[in-house]
């Protein structure tokens, strides 16, 4: 991972120049290990002050993907406990190498658990980015399948340009689409495979704007609709009856200035809600589940810090 400090993380996270769940847990993550590496004070409480305000500017920078809160949260677990700043910064130091190197096996095991998922002769469909995703899909290819993929453009951002440029550049047979196509080619697929930002406790999945476009044209069509998340993409505030914010984003993603009459509004959200009811399964490190089972996931990997999540 390249060195950089808090500020110019959350900054990156902030503008988009870092995307995509994953990744930004990941190098969040990162920054907190630069931070404390480079810290020098000898004082336990003002380390922990100075920390605490690192953290909260890693966690302020993108709201809807709890993969930041819970790698955030993985990284300083026992810092309070610490009896001094060099034990307390070896700790942090060493939960996030662990929390970096689970989560990028997790994608790799994502892929060869969710490649079984799909058959000879496949065409698959893909929204956005998802490292995720793409990991199943890519993983099925070089396992010798002849696949074909669609992938939607994903405005306002176009994160679609990213993935047809990884998928085409491999070598796959892609094809992009405008996203209000996906309901005309779903009758041409058989899967569709997408990421996630969070998972709730009941299952319900909040991933890129569109994502539930794809679910109900899937379901409508009978296509099997996979989510390929990491477990750190589930939510544990959410079973304590907390709501996933769902980010908004400014107009200028939309319309140039001046485009458009000012007095009309624009609206960006830039994640939404899938309903479990319309979700296969989900591909995760730990296997292939039904929405129905991330209560048990969440329950089991809080244990007892369930209890101070509450509080
Ligand atoms: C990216 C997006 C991705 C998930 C999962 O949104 O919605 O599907 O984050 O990605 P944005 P991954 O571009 O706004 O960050 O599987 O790489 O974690």
């Amino acid at each position: 991972m390249v060195h950089m400090n808090v500020d110019d993380t959350a900054a990156m996270i902030k503008d988009m120049t870092i995307r995509g769940a994953g990744k930004i847990a990941r190098t969040g993550v990162s920054a907190l290990s630069d931070f404390v590496g480079s810290y020098e004070g000898r004082d336990m409480k003002a380390f922990r002050k100075d920390l605490e305000k690192a953290k909260k500017k890693i966690l302020d920078s993108r709201p809807t993907a709890v993969s930041l809160w819970n790698g955030v949260h993985a990284t300083l677990k026992g810092v309070e406990e610490a009896k001094d700043v060099g034990e307390a910064i070896s700790l942090v130091q060493k939960n996030a190498r662990e929390f970096i190197e689970n989560s990028t096996k997790a994608v790799e095991l994502i892929g060869k658990i969710g490649a079984k998922r799909i058959q000879d002769g496949d065409t698959v469909m893909t929204h956005c980015n998802s490292s995720a995703a793409l990991s199943v899909i890519k993983t099925a290819y070089e396992q010798g399948k002849h696949i074909k993929v669609y992938a939607t453009e994903s405005r306002p951002w176009r994160q679609g340009i990213l993935t047809v440029n990884d998928l085409g550049k491999a070598g796959i047979d892609t094809t992009l689409v405008i996203d209000s196509a996906v309901r005309t080619v779903m009758t041409k697929v058989d899967k569709v495979f997408v990421g996630a930002d969070t998972i709730t406790s009941h299952g319900v999945l909040v991933n890129k704007i569109g994502t539930s476009q794809l679910a109900l044209s899937a379901n409508e069509a009978r296509v099997q609709f996979y989510v390929c998340s990491e477990t750190y993409k589930f939510s544990p505030m959410t079973l304590f009856g907390d709501t996933v914010a769902i980010e908004e984003r400014g107009f200028d993603e939309i319309v140039k200035k001046g485009e458009i009459p000012d007095s009309v509004k624009i609206y960006n959200p830039v994640f939404d809600v899938t309903p479990a009811k319309y979700i296969d399964a989900i591909i995760t490190e730990l296997g292939v589940m039904s929405p129905g089972s991330v209560y048990d996931v969440l329950v089991r990997q809080l244990g007892e810090r369930i209890f101070q999540i509450k509080e």
